[in-house]
């Protein structure tokens, strides 16, 4: 209510160079029926052909990760002003993939959010309980301190978005229930207004874990779900619109 949903697609590892072309043509011819922002979110080596198809069209492109220093001799690495500059607006970070396969801690999802910022890129920082984390009743306390230890000073005035993404709900078909969903979305609001002051109001808040187009539209309905971040179902353009066209 208000704001305008989000519907980004997480591509992950995914797809050859053909397989990313067909699906962001895809994505973008079904693009102009919808009232919410779109974002395709291509790895790496695809981002440059992606967000050149999408120029001057309703979908935005954006990565799922940039390192945190400008430049510099960090081998394997991207900057944010690299992805700025081949067309990227978004960049995703602290993945719970991220955080497991490369260590990453909150400080450096904080640093590599304040690179995103310098470069005029918009970060969408993902945070979340493990299954044991839930199960104990920590799922809003481990939340929160994600959330303080991840968000950039500027956050607020960019437009930063979060993304509640349930880690044992990540690819598996699960997902928490929708007073469960609505409890965690209520506490990130309250979290960032009290941060923020009044902008925390408008930063929109996306569920991310197994959302599909049979259960987007129940969960986008939900208080303070302003949108989803959306990984296996975003590699079929039907699904992705399908899941869109619920917001
Ligand atoms: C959560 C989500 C996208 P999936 O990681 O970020 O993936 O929709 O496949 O659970």
């Amino acid at each position: 209510p208000g704001v305008r949903p989000l519907i980004a697609g997480n591509w992950k590892m995914h797809g050859t160079l053909r397989d990313a072309a067909a699906l962001a043509e895809a994505v973008r011819a079904g693009a102009a029926g919808t009232g919410v922002e779109l974002l395709v979110c291509p790895p790496f080596p695809y981002i440059h052909m992606v967000a050149a198809a999408m120029l001057g069209q309703r979908v935005a492109v954006g990565a799922q990760d940039c390192h945190a220093a400008a430049k510099g001799a960090h081998t394997g690495d991207v900057a944010a002003p690299m992805l700025a500059d081949i067309g990227a607006r978004y960049v995703i970070l602290g993945h719970s993939e991220r955080r497991a396969d490369h260590a990453e801690t909150d400080a450096a999802i904080r640093a590599k959010a304040e690179a995103a910022l310098a470069a005029g890129l918009t970060p969408i920082i993902c945070v979340g309980e493990s299954e044991a984390q839930r199960l104990a009743g920590d799922a809003e306390a481990v939340v929160t301190a994600q959330l303080a230890g991840s968000l950039p000073e500027g956050f607020a005035r960019a437009g930063g978005v979060v993304a509640y993404e349930p880690v044992w709900a990540i690819g598996t078909g699960r997902t928490p229930t929708e007073p469960d969903i609505a409890a965690i979305h209520a506490a990130i609001r309250a979290d960032l207004v009290r941060r923020f002051g009044g902008a925390g109001e408008g930063l929109r808040i996306l569920y991310g874990g197994s959302v599909k187009p049979a259960n987007a539209a129940a969960i986008l309905a939900l208080p303070h779900v302003d949108g989803a971040l959306v990984g296996g179902a975003s590699l079929v353009a039907a699904d992705f619109l399908a899941i869109a066209a619920a917001a």
